[in-house]
């Protein structure tokens, strides 16, 4: 590594390592990086997957892809040798934010995994010029700034494969972009991200606003920003069929250069539907192949349907996609025919339209395309696929049983662990072995200390020392000085109100009253958030306005402010819970039951020795049933009784709220003189209407059980060596987790690769 980089700095900028900026030593790296990458081999096998996604959140690669290689060590006593620090370099590389959240990170992770298991499988997506929006913080609000990411040097490599893309009035001729995607100590696999050479970034005007008309110059501008936003569905839908088009020729393309005979394609070739985003690629398969390939329609219909897989990631009715024919034809017109055809089987075999694919209003469900044209239909945890057997898919769970099945998430321990946590992953290899890395279930290795003193000891102090560099990064960035000595209690996701970062923020009233009353703490605590809200999504942007302005009110106020901090983190993205995670005491994860599909946020958290307070949802279930009762605080209502309140339509907020004077006295804060002093009226008052008025994630509901059990756990907290015990225990059962089983799973059940 040493002369590699010594002779691409004096090449690149004519310097030394010594001399040269932190900029030029990342610009070195990352070209040395990029070469290395180039010589690997490539996984290769009969048959290949495909995972197209409209998001991948692949944050950082720098220090990623020297783990993968097996360079980062060496890296790091390079630049030390000549007197830089590896992570100051890590601080030059832009974050490609190209993911809204869950979704895309999942989609990083398996990536991850593919390659590191020695599968061919590549990503296929858009290279959107800017990522996920930067989130700005000025007068207790959120506003919204671009982010672009791609610089001269990037890990991008263009490639000199080009598509035509037919639309309606024209066609686009594509180009495509790799990443590559080294596997840990295992062959490389690539992600392409497709792109227009005429984008125009200087149509972006006043933070993130620009021209939706020229599709030419606005396609892979920005990253669609979340579901609730209104305005640009015709866009969304050039995008959807730009990425789709590229991936169907692509594949076809690829499989032709192996000499696959297109009539056995679902032999050598299976294709991942990342949620409905991509589902256009089934009707386009089959326009190419009976337009182009000769293919009758039944044979075409035949060959897709065994080659296309589909994931769900959502219940949330407002995510599921449905595109009026109206805009289908405008764009497209070329797959409505198709389309029709394919709802026509549909109603021919069927007599149920809970299961047509275009329905009475006229619209096309995206969703129930991929259920009767792919052959495997998957949830995200084991919560999540039996609500979709048992109620949101049921009708199809009916016809078609041998399709479903459940694939619990998982996340990358290369980046979850060894990266973001170098002394954590360092002492578990001295206590237990490196076999972890490659065998994540060999953690559970370290259940055998968990009444070893001195680990525990060992635990508490790694987390401490995570703590205080959380604490001098907070400095640094954002002027707050956290005391290492609190709780941290983080809760750090999307803004959503199934999320219910409204309920955490009724805690922190709960706590502020209470230390006003004199009821003090015994240790100080320190609540974190970090969420960035769809730009259109107003409630969600009230709550964040709600907590910028309690973490005011709190600064402000010495007598509490000793006692409870709140800092709210500006722009939270991968790099930042990369820095967060590590120094996590409780883990915030307590969406509604029934509505986070899985999470995976939460298992993060639980990898780095934090303790989970959380609903019975989603991953939390299986975390829960792994580390057992007294290594989890689990509260609320369960998701049978919610799904019962929902169907009968008997949750009414405003009931708790007038009966319970405690709960009151909490909502009623919202608008407080104490707020609005602070706070915009509007913004507060509307907060307050919704909760009181509607609720509809039911937030009243599980407040008072919420606090109760939070204040249980801030009390346990105290007992030093039971909760390094629950610390290990979550570690050690965390194995599970790691998306290499998952990934296993998904090649196992429905790939077939190896
Ligand atoms: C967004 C729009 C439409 C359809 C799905 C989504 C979506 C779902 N975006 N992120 N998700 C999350 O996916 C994660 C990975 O499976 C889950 O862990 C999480 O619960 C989902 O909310």
């Amino acid at each position: 590594m040493e002369q590699a980089l010594e002779m691409m700095l004096q090449e690149k900028f004519h310097k030394g390592i010594k001399e040269a900026s932190k900029e030029e030593i990342y610009t070195a790296l990352l070209c040395v990086t990029k070469d290395k990458m180039k010589g690997m081999k490539a996984n290769t096998g009969d048959r290949k997957l495909y995972y197209i996604s409209a998001e991948f959140l692949i944050g950082k690669l720098l220090s990623n892809n020297l783990i993968n290689l097996g360079l980062f060590e060496e890296t790091r006593e390079v630049l030390k040798k000549y007197g830089h620090d590896i992570t100051e370099i890590e601080e030059m590389e832009p974050e490609p934010s190209l993911g809204n959240g869950g979704l895309g990170r999942l989609a990083a992770c398996f990536l991850d995994s593919i390659a590191t298991l020695g599968l061919a499988g590549d990503g296929v997506g858009l290279n959107y010029h800017e990522g996920l929006f930067l989130q700005k913080f000025a007068d207790h609000k959120q506003w919204e700034d671009k982010n672009p990411w791609i610089t001269e040097n990037s890990w991008l490599t263009k490639t000199d494969r080009h598509f035509q893309v037919p639309f309606k009035d024209f066609t686009l001729t594509s180009t495509m972009y790799d990443i590559d995607v080294p596997g840990y100590e295992s062959g490389c696999n690539k992600l392409h991200l497709f792109d227009l050479d005429t984008v125009d970034e200087g149509l972006i005007h006043d933070g993130i606003q620009f021209d939706k008309t020229d599709i030419r110059k606005n396609l892979t501008l920005f990253l669609y920003p979340d579901d609730s936003d209104e305005a640009g569905h015709l866009l969304r839908i050039y995008q959807q069929y730009f990425m789709v088009s590229n991936a169907a020729q692509l594949i076809i393309r690829e499989a032709e250069e192996r000499g696959v005979n297109l009539y056995h394609l679902h032999e050598h070739v299976c294709i991942q539907i990342n949620d409905t985003h991509p589902t256009m690629v089934i009707p386009e398969l089959i326009r190419i192949l009976t337009s182009e390939k000769g293919f009758n329609m039944d044979t075409a219909v035949d060959v897709v349907r065994k080659t296309c897989a589909y994931t769900n990631h959502t219940i949330l009715a407002e995510a599921l996609e449905k595109w009026p024919v109206a805009y289908l034809e405008q764009v497209v017109p070329q797959l409505m025919p198709i389309i029709r055809d394919l709802d026509a089987r549909v109603r021919r075999d069927f007599h149920d339209e809970r299961v047509y694919i275009i329905d009475e209003q006229n619209r096309v469900h995206m969703a129930h395309i991929d259920i009767h044209y792919g052959y495997a239909v998957n949830g995200v945890a084991a919560l999540h696929t039996e609500i979709l057997k048992e109620s949101e898919l049921k009708p199809f769970y009916d016809i078609y049983p041998e399709k479903f099945n459940n694939k619990t998430n998982g996340i990358t321990f290369r980046r979850w662990l060894l990266h973001c946590n170098h002394r954590l992953a360092d002492y578990l290899k001295e206590l237990i072995g490196e076999g972890f890395v490659k065998d994540a279930s060999q953690l559970e290795k370290l259940l055998e200390y968990q009444n070893d003193e001195k680990v525990l000891a060992q635990l508490k102090e790694i987390k401490k020392e995570a703590k205080i560099e959380l604490k001098n990064y907070l400095k640094m960035t954002q002027g707050i000085e956290i005391d290492e000595n609190s709780v941290f209690d983080i809760q750090i996701k999307r803004l959503h109100e199934y999320k219910r970062q409204q309920m955490n923020a009724l805690y922190a009233i709960y706590k502020y009253k209470e230390i006003k009353k004199g009821n003090l703490p015994k240790r100080p605590v320190t609540m974190i958030f970090g969420a960035k809200a769809a730009p259109a999504y107003t409630i969600a942007k009230d709550i964040i306005h709600l907590i910028l302005c309690l973490q005011e009110l709190i600064e402000k106020d010495p007598e509490v402010r000793k006692y409870l901090r709140i800092v709210m983190v500006e722009n939270y993205n991968v790099t930042k819970a990369e820095k967060l995670i590590p120094a996590c005491d409780i883990s915030e994860q307590i969406s509604l039951a029934s509505k986070e599909a899985s999470g995976t946020g939460n298992m993060k958290f639980m990898l780095n020795g934090a303790v989970t307070l959380g609903t019975e949802d989603g991953a939390n279930v299986e975390i829960h049933e792994l580390v057992g009762d007294d290594n989890i605080y689990i509260f609320g209502e369960k998701s049978e009784k919610v799904i019962d309140l929902y169907a009968n339509a008997s949750y009414c907020s405003k009931d708790i709220y007038e009966n319970d004077p405690m709960v009151e006295e909490l909502v009623d804060f919202i608008i407080s003189k104490d707020l609005i002093r602070i706070g915009d009226p509007v913004n507060l008052g509307r907060l307050y209407k919704e909760i009181v008025g509607k609720d509809w994630f039911m937030t009243l509901l599980d407040v008072k059980d919420y606090i109760r059990t939070k204040e249980q756990m801030l009390e346990d907290y105290e007992d030093e060596k039971s909760w390094a015990k629950k610390m290990l225990v979550n570690i050690a059962k965390a194995g599970f987790f790691s998306s290499d089983r998952t990934i296993a799973e998904y090649d196992r059940d429905i790939w077939h690769l190896s």
